[in-house]
Order: C-alpha cells, then structure tokens, then sequence
C-alpha cells in the first residue's frame, strides 16, 4: 500500500487573528473574542482570545466578566463574534488550499485535512517544504498564520498538529507515529470522552500506550466490537479513513452483526449505542448537525429494511440518536416477526454547526 501524506491545517486563535488582521495596531494587545449573550453588558463567554490574552488564563468557554477581571489593568480589546466576516476569510484560505492538494476535507470553519500524497511523492522531508510553502503563502495572501500537523493518516495528523501552536509544522513519520502517540492521555483520541477515559482509569489505561498494549479481546468485550477496535486501532496509530472532499458526504453511518439472531430490544440497543459513539465521533469531530436518524435492519431471511424519523429541530447530540434509535426499534419490532442479524445506525441531512451559530448571534445583534 502507498504510504499516505496528510496534513491537518489549523488556524491559529482563529477569530481573534481575524479581528488583528483588519485592526492591525491591536497586535501586541489581549484581544478576546467573545459571544454576548446580549442580557447584561458583561454576560456571554469568550469565544476565543489571541495568544496575549491566553497568558492571563483567557480562554475558550470562560465567562467574559472573568476575563475582563483577568485582564484588568491590561490595554484588553474585546470584540463580539462576527461570523460572516471569519466565514469570508476561511473561505478564501479553503479555496487556496485547493491549489495545493486534490483533496480537502473542511472539518470546521477553521480546519481542513489535505492528502498531498502525489504532490509530495510518499516523501515526508518533501511534505515539511511542501508545507512551509503553503503556510507562507496563506500568510502572504491572506494574512493568517496557520498550523499544520503531518502524519501518514488523520488521526496522527490531527495530534500533530496540537503539538505545536501558533505557527506551527509538526511532522510525524510513519515508523514515528506509535512512539509519537505513546506517552500521551487517552483524552487526546477522538472518542475517549470523560465518562470514557474514567473507565480505562480504573482499567489501568492512562496513557495511549498503555491502551496499545491492551489486550484486544478484553478491550472488545468492555467496549464492544467497533469501539474496541477503534481504540485498539487508534492506539498503534491505525486510521485508514480517507480524506474526503467536502459536499461528498450526504450521511453518516455505521452497520455491525449481533452476537445471536435476535428480537431483544436490549440486546439490539446495547450494539446500537456501540454504532451510535461512532457515528457521533464522527459527527462531532466534523461539527455537523443534523435533521434525520435512520436505523437499518439485516433479518435472519437476508431480507433488509429501513426506517427513519425527521426531527424538527436539526440536533448535534448522541442523546438525540439513541432516543430515536429506541424508538425505531421498537415501532419495528411490533411490525416485524423475523429475528434479526445485524443492525445500522445512520444520521442525515446535515447543516453546518456554524451556520446555527451564525443564525444565533445575528438573533442577539
Ligand atoms: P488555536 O487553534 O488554539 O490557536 O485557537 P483557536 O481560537 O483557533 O481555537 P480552535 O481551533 O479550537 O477554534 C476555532 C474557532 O472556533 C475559534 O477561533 C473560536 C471558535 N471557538 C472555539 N472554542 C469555542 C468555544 O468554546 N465557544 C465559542 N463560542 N467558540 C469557540
Ligand atoms: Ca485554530
Ligand atoms: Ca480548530
């Protein structure tokens, strides 16, 4: 198999930068950015800050009245979110990506994995020019600075490219990758959420190394087939997910075999909520929403079926996806005297997290 090139660009302190760019005499001052709730002057939460500030403990999520006590005595500017003028820079910077890659995966208004395995040949000292060119000439053309994550797949590129911010380039070669990730908490792979990572606790499994040295079969049967794969996988650093062009995408979905033939609703629904933590990593990693959840059915015959529900709001929560799963489930069930084989969970009809956000915040002026 060739061996792959992918790069994860992040931008840095994103809606800030993009604040600096258009007053560039705020530079050397703590900029935050923050989403005001609109129902006292100093209620709302920071939305993100400029590397300055973050030296004051300004941060993503924290109450913006904290942050102006923090920054006291500071030359502190504020700014309230401004999504479609962020949307226009993040589009122009994703249009240049594609001159440098065939494909590129937007993932968030500020991210996007690019495969540059042609472009670069497999060859990762090509790939850190390749890199450095592409983060210069942004800078050049559009003013932002960016980070970038090299890794043989999406997992490690992604991690990479935490490792070093702002301004970074972190490559991790293949023969690198496992040592790469070994030393670091579980909490960094995708889908090791709290309630999560406190079971591998008391399991003994602290640091990816330790779940890489696992064993398999007991992380299966804690877990679950596709989740404990997955963990086992991502560990030894395994991702062969593709990179994909975005609009590809029109659902999510994941489609697994039960232990038995079988019409036990619980039985059904402990391998759906399996199904269901994978759809959802992937939903959440890609900040999706979304308006449709479908279940699909494998019956003992070979026969198959579907069913889905529309919901009113677009959702974006695992909790959304299993409650509809139940109730898919359990209409089919009264409707269908066949024992069924295997089971799938899908979401669709996606709209952009941002978007919402977009239609909030013009809501609150
Ligand atoms: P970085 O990548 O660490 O240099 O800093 P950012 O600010 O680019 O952080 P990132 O990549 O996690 O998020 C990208 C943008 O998304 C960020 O500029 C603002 C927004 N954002 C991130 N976290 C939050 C949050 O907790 N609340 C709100 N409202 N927006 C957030
Ligand atoms: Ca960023
Ligand atoms: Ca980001």
């Amino acid at each position: 198999m060739q061996i792959r090139v992918i790069f994860l660009a992040d931008f840095d302190y994103f809606f800030a930068q993009c604040e600096e760019l258009r007053n560039p005499s705020i530079k050397d001052k703590p900029v935050v950015v923050g989403v005001y709730s609109g129902r006292t002057e100093d209620s709302g939460a920071v939305s993100t800050s400029n590397y300055i500030a973050r030296k004051y403990g300004v941060k993503s999520g924290l109450p913006l009245y904290l942050a102006k006590r923090k920054l006291e005595g500071t030359d502190a500017v504020f700014f309230p979110v401004d999504h479609e003028y962020y949307d226009q820079i993040s589009e122009r910077i994703m249009q240049l990506f594609h001159n440098y890659s065939d494909v590129v995966e937007q993932v968030s208004i500020d991210e996007a994995y690019l495969d540059v395995t042609a472009q670069v040949d497999s060859d990762f000292e090509k790939a850190r020019g390749y890199a450095q060119k592409i983060k210069n000439n942004i800078k050049k053309q559009v003013g932002i600075s960016l980070s970038i994550g090299i890794g043989p797949n999406k997992l490690v590129a992604k991690i990479a490219c935490d490792i070093q911010k702002p301004d970074g380039l972190t490559i991790v070669k293949p023969d690198e990758a496992k040592n790469f990730l070994a030393p670091l908490p579980v909490t960094r792979l995708l889908g090791v959420g709290k309630k999560t990572s406190l079971r591998m606790e008391q399991l003994g499994i602290n640091t990816i190394s330790d779940l890489a040295k696992y064993d398999v079969q007991r992380l299966l049967e804690l877990f679950g087939k596709v989740l404990g794969i997955y963990f086992h996988n991502a560990a030894n650093a395994i991702d062969n997910d593709p990179v994909r062009e975005q609009g590809e995408q029109e659902s999510i979905s994941k489609i697994g075999t039960l232990k038995q033939d079988t019409r036990d609703l619980s039985v059904i629904l402990q391998k759906t909520d399996e199904l269901t933590e994978i759809v959802y990593k992937e939903v959440s990693e890609k900040r999706l929403n979304f308006k449709q959840v479908s279940i699909y059915v494998v019956n003992v015959d070979l026969t198959s079926k579907s069913r889905s529900i529309s919901l009113d709001q677009p959702a974006k929560d695992k909790e959304t996806i299993k409650r509809n799963v139940k109730i898919l489930f359990e209409k089919f069930l009264s409707e269908s005297q066949l024992e069924i084989r295997r089971v799938g969970v899908r979401v669709a009809g996606f709209t952009k997290e941002e978007q919402q956000q977009k239609q909030l915040t013009s809501f609150f002026g």
